[in-house]
């Protein structure tokens, strides 16, 4: 097991949703990320186009204002920051969290807070909602890239939302379809996050640390509050792990690779889809 990850920092992903690995990530190693994101941020604000090597995922999405940015896609479309991630030992670390014993790289997204704006509060939300996805092995790895104490717009979850057995039709789902039965309505998920008794547990974070999400937890993320300076970053990736298998999920209104032929109903994602970029092997006997 990665020298960084616990036991206990595996019961607590497996008890309440989430991994809290400290000083996952090095000075230098956040200094290269934010030096590809700064660029791309750069790139896009100019109308330069990406240095694309993947059709498969489209190019970056971008939304810019008001003390706000959230990038995403950058992971494909930008070769230099696929090395800081490849070069790195995050891989494991989410795999040893997960009991994972491959990984493949899927969608990023960097969420940026300037302002003061109550707008820059992430709403609440799971990943998985519109994943064309079953399995356990889909989380997210949100690196923190700044400190992000209480007044610096730090992830909030509902523990153990991990558990359920159920899906949520997102408040994005196509319209006019009928969930299968096991997709709940999205306010049943607005309601349990807003209920007075519901288990909220606040991330916060000194730059470096790594959270592990699973795409069921349900999270949000605090306004920034904070009269400082500076900004707070927060980069996170989706992985796709050993159990993961493709299941159509007609809630999806752009569902990611559907009409690929590699892709087959209830089979891995091919490596000729996604590149596999870390593999367990065995131990010394
Ligand atoms: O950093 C944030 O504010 C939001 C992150 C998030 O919700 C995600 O990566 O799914």
């Amino acid at each position: 097991m990665h020298p960084k990850v616990s036991q206990s920092i595996i019961d607590t992903y497996n008890e309440v949703g989430v991994a809290h690995i400290q000083g996952a990530v090095s000075a230098q190693w956040m200094s290269a990320m934010t030096h590809v994101l700064d660029s791309a941020i750069a790139d896009l604000r100019s109308g330069k186009p990406a240095n694309r090597s993947s059709t498969l995922l489209g190019p970056a999405e971008f939304e810019d204002h008001d003390g706000y940015i959230r990038l995403i896609k950058i992971y494909w479309n930008y070769a230099n920051l696929r090395k800081v991630v490849e070069h790195s030992d995050c891989p494991e670390m989410v795999a040893d969290v997960i009991g994972s014993d491959s990984m493949q790289p899927w969608i990023d997204g960097t969420f940026i807070k300037e302002g003061r704006d109550p707008q820059t509060a992430t709403p609440w939300h799971n990943d998985e909602c519109l994943f064309p996805l079953s399995g356990q092995h889909s989380p997210s790895m949100w690196i923190a890239m700044t400190d992000v104490d209480h007044d610096n717009a730090p992830l909030q979850t509902l523990a153990a939302s991990n558990k359920d057995k159920h899906r949520h039709v997102s408040s994005w789902a196509k319209d006019g379809i009928t969930p299968p039965s096991n997709f709940h309505p999205w306010r049943e998920l607005l309601e349990r996050a807003h209920a007075p008794n519901a288990d909220i547990r606040v991330w916060t974070a000194k730059a470096g640390d790594m959270l592990v999400i699973h795409s069921k937890t349900i999270h949000a993320s605090l306004p920034r509050t904070t009269q400082r300076d500076g900004r707070r970053i927060g980069f996170s990736l989706r992985w796709i792990g050993s159990d993961i298998r493709y299941e159509h999920n007609p809630t999806a209104r752009n569902p990611p690779f559907q009409g690929l032929d590699a892709v087959t109903e209830g089979a891995p994602i091919p490596e000729s889809i996604l590149p596999i970029i870390w593999r367990r092997t065995a131990g010394p006997p």
